[in-house]
Parts: C-alpha cells; structure tokens; sequence
C-alpha cells in the first residue's frame, strides 16, 4: 500500500523523511578541460569528494563517474535536490564523460580562469550539444588564479552562436571561497525553471556502476528516466534480456518505495551475478526489443575541433576536420554504452561540419534505444568526437527509398510534435499494429492514443482495433477489395459473394491482421459475411436467366422421389448443372447431405419431422427401419442420420437412432 501512495504522488510532490516540503529532483554533470576544479568544486558545493578511487586520489584526477549530491532552496521556497554526476576531464576519458552526461537537466561546465577554453572544453561542449543538452552554468573556476575578465571575454566568444550564449557565467574559488554561494545560488534559479524529468511510464536506467555489496548482491546505479521503477518490481536487464527482481532502491543512500524520472538510482538485484550487469546496459520495466540496425539523424557542429587550440588552417588536416565518410567504422555512444558502428550516409556521400543527414547504423551489439533517442559519434580511433545525432528508426533493416527519406526527415525537424511522428511512421509503414506503434518511444501509451484519434477524425488514417493504417493506403486497400467484390457479384449473381479466400489470394502481399481488419472494417457499414463470403449487403443471389430452365429440371429431379432423389453426381452432370445445384446450397433451398446426396430444403424438413415422429411413436430405429418407413434408400439415410446425430437431432445408441433430448 505505502508504496502506491508515494508514487502516485506528482514527480514534483516527493517528499522524503529528509525533504519535510516539496522536493524537485533534477540531475546535474560537470564538464570542461582535464585539472580545471571540477572535482574541487562539487566538493566545495557538496561537501563529497567526487574522487572517490585510491588511484584518483593517488594522481589526483578523475577516471570514473563520481556522485554527490546537492540541496538547495529555490527563490519560491521549494526544495531542490540535485543528484550531481562529476565526470573526467581528461580526452583519455571522453568515453566516460559521455556516459556521464545523458539524460542531465544541468551541465555544469568548469573552466579554469588560468587556463581558458581548453580542448576538452571545446570537445565536452559539443558532446552536451549532440545530447540535446540547452541549459548550463559556468563555472570560472581557479579565479584566484587568473584574469577573470580576459578569460570572461574569450568565452564569450566561444559560446557565440551556441545553446549556451546566455548561460550564467561565475568566478569561483575553491581557495577564497568566492562565487561558491552566488553559484548555489544561479544553480538553484536555473533548475527551478526547469520541468521535471517527464514521466511516459516507460522507465529506463542506464547502468553507470555495478557492482556487489556485502549482504546485499548486486547493485547497479544510474540516473532514472521516462518511469518509475517500484520496490518488488520485476525488471529486465537489456540488451542480455535477463530479468530480475528490485529487492531494494536507494536514491543517494535513502531507502525508498519508488524512484521517479531525474532520480539517482541504486537498486539492488540479488538474483543477478556481478558478471551478468554493467556499465552500458539499460533497466527497464517493458519487453521491448534492443535494436542493432538504426535509421538516424547525424549533424556535425559547424565547430572544427582539433586536440590543440589552433587556427582553423591548422586544423584542416585533422582527423576531426575532414567529413564523416560513407561505411565509415565510428563508435557509437547511447545512454552509458558505447558499440562499434558502420554508418551507411543514405544521402550524400560525406557529412560535412554543419550538416544534418539521414544514416543507416550497422551495430556490432544491439543497444535498448527508443525513437528520439539522441547520441553521440567518435571516430573509430577514439580520439574525436565527429557527430551527434538522433534515433528515427529503430528498424534500420528495412531500405529506405526517396518517400521514406522525406516521411522520416518529417519528425526529425519537430520530434516534440507526436501527431507529426505518429503520422510518419504510418504512413511509412502503411500499417502498424497498434499495439507495438512507437512503443519505444518518448510518449506514452495515453499520448498516442489520443493521436490515432485525432488524426483518426481528420481522417489522415483508418483506425481498427489491432492496426492502425495510412489514409491513402487503406483507401487503396479498401476499394480494391470493394471491386473485387462487386465484380464477383457481376460476374457470379447466383454466387453469394466474392470467397474471403480467393480474396485473400489477390491480397496474399497483406499480413493477416490487416485482411482481418479490412474485412471487419467493412462489415460495419455495407458489406456482410455470407458463410465463407463477402458480399454487398444490398446482394441478393439470383440465377441468370440461361440458367434458369436447368434450374426448374434439377427441382423436378430432387421432387420426384423427395426422400429419395438420384445422387449428385447424376444431377449435375456438367457446369451449368454444377452451378446450378452450388445456386440452391447456397442460397439454402437445397441441403447437401452428403458429399453425393441432396435434398430440396422442403423435403428435408419433412424426412426429419417424419423420423422424429417414427421414433416417438415406434422407440429407437435402425436405419433399415426408417429407410422402409420414410420410402428413403441407405444412400441418403446413412449420411443423413449422420448429419441429424451432428446437429444433435439424433443420437446414435448401438445401431439404432434414438431422439436427442435437446429439442
Ligand atoms: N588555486 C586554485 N586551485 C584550484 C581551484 N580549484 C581546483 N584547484 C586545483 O586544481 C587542481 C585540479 O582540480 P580538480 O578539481 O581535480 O580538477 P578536475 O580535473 O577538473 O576535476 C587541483 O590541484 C586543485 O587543488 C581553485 O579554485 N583555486
Ligand atoms: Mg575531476
């Protein structure tokens, strides 16, 4: 019980034993250049030592993630707590800033005032950018050291036509004490104007440690996105598939119920061997799929970048300068993980700086990514950061052709707009299963719903209950189907309608929950199912003319001897007869007893009457009794019991029929 009330709380209605008031949860990232103060600073800010290796305290530099935490009172008298991640400066570490920074709501990006932009400055700016990153304070860190209003200046400058123009800018020392308060400060009034971590009930955590407790097993770490993750819940561990059970979930050494989205998370997964989870894989509640061909976005910054702060000549030659090339092997970075990629560029040959372009990515392990997804691309050296982009497509098997370009650069320029992306991957794919319709995804379940039935109304697609399909194709579709149907009625009036399985082979392209819906869809206004066909429901069977004087002479051969009438094969003895004899089964005037006998409908209500009312007066019959009685032949009463004992009409004791109890 307690632990629905806590998590059916509002994201920004947490409130802990520790948070008497309401508490927002964001998370923070240091970035910048190797030995600028970072670690120096969250410990000034937190009072935790980021550094928390023996051989980073031995070299006195970071070389893994590093966790703190920060409390802080917004202007309005909410409580803000910042789970604040410290990464390394170092360009050996980019791989582990990068896993660092996904799904932050604040960089904090440190740049010592001695020292000014540096490359790793330059580097871990434009990974921010690729990540989608738009809010940052900065730090000038070391300003007891430097000339704060020159290196104030050339940041400036550096920041020029970046997300982070109007970013904050704060002289700090961690030696006089200066700026420390004023950044709390510009921290706290940055994050109270940010909306929380949004909650689409789909929780992912990027594990960004694992590792064993005593006592406790396994535990893993990492910032919560998209959904809550509950005590007792049963998760997965993707890309291996593996599930296990949450016994216990920390946030920054509380002990709690549920963790919510923009939440450090610990939890505790005893039935996972160390060896099982690690830094890279994703814990999520849902069984989506991992993917390992991806359709994409990539852009590069209009920012040359070089391992030394140089002129743009200088840099010309450089690995970072030349253009992303087609089937080229780079590194990709998602979440925590880090996979070997061949990039297939689908519209131009090579990328340059301040291009965007749609890709194919060949992954050599398959990632657990959703669409809008965004990431980051180094070269296959690692020692460059080359591109960002975002995930389109989590099915990169499929080809792309020039349509499909277009559909999909359609939610690239406005990813927010969910109509937009609901209507392009239909109209993409003709038809999707409702079910499975950008499942992985940012918007939840709800959200797109209400979009199928938007667009549902403005009639941009057909709605069914398993699929849902593009207005034009279902259009085709559709009246397809419906010439197919009215020719059948043309060509075979005696026919009930057009056979769902000879449909069916005209259509055979179409899976089957698309000709479940196309026929359930049609049946709701002006066709109806007649056995195993479709027809108009205005349809009414009826012989043509030529067809009639065969009719009248087959009535007049199953009348003569009405319980007794000469076998099938002998009525219909070419195909006028076989049509005509298909006519009266169908349209139910004559009855097919077996697979050689019939009877006129009229006759074969008599012969039942007549054999219930031979037992009842008689007891059980044999079928040599009754045949005697009704002046019927074995021939017909043979099948003909055995379809009465079907129907439930009769029931055969030994060799005799007795009337079934059910009438
Ligand atoms: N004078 C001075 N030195 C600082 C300041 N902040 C950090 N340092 C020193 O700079 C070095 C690198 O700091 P660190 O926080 O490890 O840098 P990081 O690599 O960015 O995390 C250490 O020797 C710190 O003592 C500061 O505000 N003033
Ligand atoms: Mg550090």
């Amino acid at each position: 019980m307690r632990l629905h009330t806590l998590c059916d709380q509002s994201p920004k209605e947490t409130s802990f034993t520790l948070f008497r008031m309401t508490t927002r949860h964001f998370i923070i990232a240091t970035a910048g250049h190797v030995d600028h103060g970072k670690s120096a600073l969250v410990k000034a800010l937190t009072g935790t030592d980021p550094d928390r290796l023996p051989e980073e305290k031995r070299r006195q530099i970071s070389i893994d993630l590093g966790f703190a935490e920060l409390n802080l009172t917004a202007a309005s008298g909410d409580k803000i707590h910042a789970g604040i991640v410290d990464v390394p400066g170092h360009e050996d570490f980019v791989r582990t800033m990068i896993a660092g920074v996904g799904s932050i709501d604040l960089a904090l990006v440190v740049i010592a005032a001695d020292d000014g932009w540096m490359p790793q400055t330059e580097e871990h700016l434009q990974i921010l950018t690729y990540l989608g990153v738009e809010r940052a304070v900065i730090a000038l860190a070391k300003s007891d050291l430097g000339n704060v209003e020159n290196v104030t200046e050339q940041i400036r400058n550096h920041l020029r036509e970046t997300v982070f123009v109007k970013s904050r800018m704060i002289p700090t020392s961690v030696r006089s004490g200066e700026g420390i308060e004023n950044l709390k400060n510009v921290i706290a009034s940055e994050l109270a104007a940010v909306q929380p971590q949004r909650d689409f009930g789909k929780p992912r955590l990027f594990v960004d440690r694992a590792f064993t407790m005593r006592g406790i097993g396994t535990v893993v770490t990492g910032t919560l996105t998209g959904g809550r993750l509950h005590r007792g819940q049963t998760i997965s561990v993707q890309p291996q598939n593996l599930q296990a059970r949450v016994r216990s979930i920390q946030s920054h050494g509380i002990e709690m119920d549920c963790a919510q989205p923009g939440m450090r998370t610990a939890l505790s997964l005893r039935d996972l061997a160390i060896d099982q989870v690690k830094r890279g894989d994703a814990i999520t509640a849902s069984d989506f799929a991992p993917a390992s061909a991806l359709i994409v976005q990539i852009e590069r910054s209009p920012r040359l970048f070089a391992k030394q702060p140089a002129s743009a000549k200088a840099t010309a030659g450089k690995p970072a300068a030349r253009p992303l090339k087609n089937g080229g092997s780079v590194y990709l970075h998602h979440g925590t993980s880090r996979v070997a990629a061949r990039i297939t560029l689908l519209e131009k040959e090579k990328l340059e700086p301040s291009q965007k372009i749609i890709a194919h990515l060949k992954l050599a392990a398959p990632i657990f990514a959703f669409v809008r997804d965004r990431f980051v691309i180094r070269d296959g050296s690692e020692q460059h950061t080359i591109a960002g982009g975002v995930v389109l497509d989590l099915d990169g098997t499929r080809l792309c052709d020039a349509r499909d370009l277009k559909l999909l650069s359609m939610p690239a320029t406005a990813p927010d707009d969910i109509d937009l992306c609901v209507r392009s991957e239909i109209a993409r794919r003709g038809f999707v299963p409702r079910k499975t319709l950008l499942g992985r995804s940012h918007f939840s379940a709800g959200e797109i719903s209400e979009a199928l039935m938007r667009l549902q109304r403005n009639n941009e697609i057909a709605l069914s209950e398993e699929i849902a399909a593009d207005g034009a194709f279902w259009g085709m579709l559709r009246n397809q189907t419906i010439a197919l149907i009215d020719n059948a009625h043309k060509q075979n009036p005696e026919r009930p309608g057009l056979d769902l399985s000879e449909l069916r082979s005209v259509l055979r392209d179409q899976p089957e929950n698309v000709f479940e819906a196309l026929i359930a869809e049609l049946c709701t206004d002006d066709f109806v199912r007649k056995g195993s066909a479709i027809a108009r429901a205005s349809h009414q069977s009826v012989l043509p003319v030529r067809l009639q004087a065969v009719a009248r002479k087959i009535r007049e051969a199953l009348s003569q001897k009405p319980f007794d009438p000469p076998p099938r094969h002998q009525i219909e003895t070419d195909r006028d007869g076989h049509l005509v004899l298909r006519f009266l089964v169908e349209s139910g005037e004559a009855i097919e007893v077996g697979s050689d006998a019939v009877l006129l409908r009229e006759n074969f209500e008599h012969i039942k009457a007549r054999i219930a009312e031979f037992v009842s007066k008689n007891g059980p019959a044999t079928v040599s009794e009754l045949r005697r009685a009704l002046e019927s032949s074995r021939r017909i009463m043979v099948p003909l019991l055995e379809k009465l004992d079907r129907e439930g009409f009769t029931r055969r004791v030994e060799d005799k029929r007795m009337l079934s109890t059910i009438h």
